[in-house]
């Protein structure tokens, strides 16, 4: 079924410390990514890059926290950008840091409230990115936006007041395998469902996805896919800052491409911390573009789909 769909480029790099992520929508659209899905029969829209705003916000009591001033400028003009996104197109939000997400998810919870109908989101990454102002121990805030749309910590007023929240029980995890202390207590208190790299191996990643597409599908959901690169294995992947391995393969990863297309269920997609400075000939940006594609229906053999209206 063609879709309209929405780039939208969110060059933010200050919530990561390895400079490079502001490369990431160029790579992508350098890789083809709109030619790719006008292929699959989409009406694609290049919306362009957003800027952030100039802002200056009180200090943390955490001193660690890397450029505050800018990661909040970011937020803001994000939320905005993402929050006049209407719900006849599928944005695909162009990373950018993880950081990215505390500006489309709030957007896009704010959006699927106008329909009365709630956000899940699904976190594919290495990381679950659930640390607050005063936990962080590397000061970071791409490890942070999870914390934030949910509510589960306080981001005031550094960080706008949510546009829209995220249920913890709405949200699934795939593909942890690096969760520092404090975060791993903090998902422990939480409802977010996780599949860890050691569920993976034990159930393969089809259960996990299975189960919480299921539960998208009978609350009238909407899903936003929040992907960040370093979800796959780095040998596949090397583009981005934060590499840990023992990642998704990419047929673990395509499987999961595949099934979400077949859902009918995706709203809205963040492409996060690809960082193009860390790449290899472009190789991860032309595989992020062949993921997208199969999220946006390339696909082997043509196989039954749930189509929504
Ligand atoms: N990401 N937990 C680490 C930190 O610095 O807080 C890593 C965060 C990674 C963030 O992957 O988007
Ligand atoms: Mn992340
Ligand atoms: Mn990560
Ligand atoms: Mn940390």
């Amino acid at each position: 079924m063609a879709k309209h769909i929405t780039l939208l480029g969110a060059p933010i790099q200050t919530g990561a410390w390895r400079r490079g992520c502001l490369m990431g929508p160029d790579a992508l659209r350098t890789a083809d990514l709109a030619a790719t899905l006008t292929v699959l029969g989409h009406d694609v829209t290049d919306a362009g890059d957003v800027s952030p705003e100039v802002l200056s916000v009180p200090a943390t009591e955490n001193q660690t926290i890397r450029d505050l001033d800018l990661c909040a400028g970011w937020v803001r003009a994000l939320q905005a950008a993402a929050g006049k996104v209407t719900q006849d197109t599928i944005p695909v939000f162009m990373g950018g840091d993880h950081l990215m997400a505390a500006g489309t998810v709030p957007a896009m919870a704010a959006r699927a409230e106008t329909d009365g109908r709630p956000l899940f989101v699904l976190w594919l990454d290495a990381h679950s990115d659930i640390h607050d102002f005063d936990s962080t121990d590397s000061g970071n805030l791409h490890g942070t936006p999870v914390a934030y749309f949910t509510g589960l910590s306080d981001f005031s007023p550094q960080f706008p007041v949510l546009p829209g929240r995220v249920d913890p029980a709405n949200i699934c995890m795939i593909g942890l395998r690096s969760v520092d202390p404090h975060e791993k207590a903090a998902l422990a208190r939480t409802e977010i469902q996780v599949a860890d790299m050691r569920a993976i191996d034990e159930h393969g990643i089809a259960a996990p996805l299975r189960a919480f597409l299921d539960r998208v599908e009978a609350a009238n959901g909407h899903l936003h896919v929040s992907f960040d690169v370093d979800f796959l294995e780095p040998d596949i992947a090397p583009a981005v800052g934060t590499t840990v391995p023992g990642g998704a393969s990419f047929r673990e990863a395509h499987l999961v491409m595949e099934w979400l297309h077949d859902s009918g269920l995706v709203t809205s997609l963040d492409i996060a911390e690809l960082n193009p400075f860390m790449d290899e000939r472009g190789k991860t940006a032309r595989l992020m573009v062949d993921f997208v594609a199969s999220l946006f229906g390339k696909s082997v053999l043509d196989r039954p789909t749930r189509a929504r209206g």
